[in-house]
């Protein structure tokens, strides 16, 4: 298994995000990304390569050109604010709900960060641009060796991506970079791809950016949003929408859900992708379903990460791995090389 890793994620390191009422520190932090290459090269699981710079185009085929320009400025247009920003964090803290345009783009700073984000627990900070385009870039990388005819590759990257939208961010997540890398399988020529989201939480930047295409059949196993983040999407009634109607698969779980039931609806997750058709296959690989995991609530143990990837190889599916969430860092290269292990010894 190839790995391609983002050697610029730590530029993005948020400080504090709002959880209840206060700002603590963030959860998604750097050592998240160094974990997992230390366990990877320590086991020797394969070779580990900088991806190439992928350039917009790719970015642009799922993001909105304003939005992109925004993250691409935004830390250059906080600091001008005020000289001090530059000791901390940007997050949002006004929102255009219901009721209120969102096709105005105000000349506000705070107003656009409302207008393209969905949560305070996402800081932007001075290198999350910089970090996150990278991170696409080995999104890209990853989908070129597979299209190219590698069984897997795996894009190592952090901030994560699967909640970020067309057009925001949020859940700690800016640039979409599994939608990246199932679009760059559809471009090199593969004409029917799945996203399978394995994270604990619900994928919800990922299906509404391929809820109406019949080419991009999607599927999520999470927490159950009645209770769990992202909370508004994620719900087993959303199947998808005009062409996409029937290639939408969510089945979310309740809080203290145990890997047998996890795998079954594992399996019927992949039961469902192979019959859609799809040539390849792209894992938002989310580590957070650990019992250990300080943010989440399934009960996942790391031994169990062995046999998730054997089921993922048995699908025989070419297949980008695409890192998201995690938060227990002590086991998440431990976990996410069980995963990679067990389907490297299967596939
Ligand atoms: N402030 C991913 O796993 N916040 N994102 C939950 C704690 C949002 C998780 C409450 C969690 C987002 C990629
Ligand atoms: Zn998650």
């Amino acid at each position: 298994m190839i790995t391609v890793y983002n050697h610029h994620h730590a530029l993005h390191q948020g400080k504090l995000e709002m959880f209840r009422g206060q700002l603590v520190p963030c959860f998604e932090v750097p050592a998240r990304a160094d974990d997992v290459l230390q366990e990877l090269q320590r086991r020797q699981l394969g070779e580990v390569l900088a991806p190439q710079d992928c350039g917009l185009a790719p970015l642009e085929r799922i993001h909105s050109p304003r939005y992109l320009d925004f993250l691409a400025g935004a830390w250059a247009e906080w600091v001008a604010l005020d000289p001090a920003n530059a000791e901390r964090d940007a997050l949002p803290s006004v929102w255009p709900v219901r009721s209120f345009r969102s096709d105005v783009l105000p000349a506000n700073f705070s107003a656009r960060m409302g207008l393209f984000s969905m949560d305070a627990g996402t800081p932007l900070t001075s290198g999350t641009w910089a970090a996150a385009y990278a991170g696409a870039c080995c999104a890209v990388t990853a989908a070129q060796m597979v299209s190219g005819g590698a069984r897997s590759a795996f894009s190592l990257s952090r901030p994560p991506g699967h909640h970020a939208g067309a057009d925001f961010f949020g859940g700690y997540c800016f640039l979409n970079n599994a939608a990246i890398a199932a679009q760059a399988l559809r471009d090199a020529g593969m004409a029917k791809v799945a996203v399978l989201d394995i994270d604990y939480h619900h994928g919800n930047g990922t299906q509404a950016i391929f809820y109406d295409r019949a080419d991009v059949f999607f599927a999520s196993v999470h927490g159950d949003p009645h209770t769990e983040y992202p909370f508004y999407l994620g719900y087993a009634d959303e199947t998808g929408q005009g062409a996409g109607l029937g290639a939408n698969l969510n089945l979310p779980l309740p809080r203290g859900t145990g890997f047998a039931r996890w795998r079954e609806a594992l399996a019927l997750a992949l039961q469902r992708i192979a019959l859609s058709g799809a040539q390849a296959l792209v894992v938002s690989l989310g580590l957070d379903t650990f019992e250990g995991d300080p943010i989440s609530g399934f009960q996942l143990r790391s031994e169990d990460y062995f046999r998730v990837g054997e089921d993922l190889a048995a699908t025989g599916l070419p297949t980008v791995f695409v890192f998201e969430g995690g938060y227990a860092v002590n086991a998440l290269g431990t976990n996410t090389v069980n995963v990679l292990e067990g389907y490297a010894q299967r596939a």
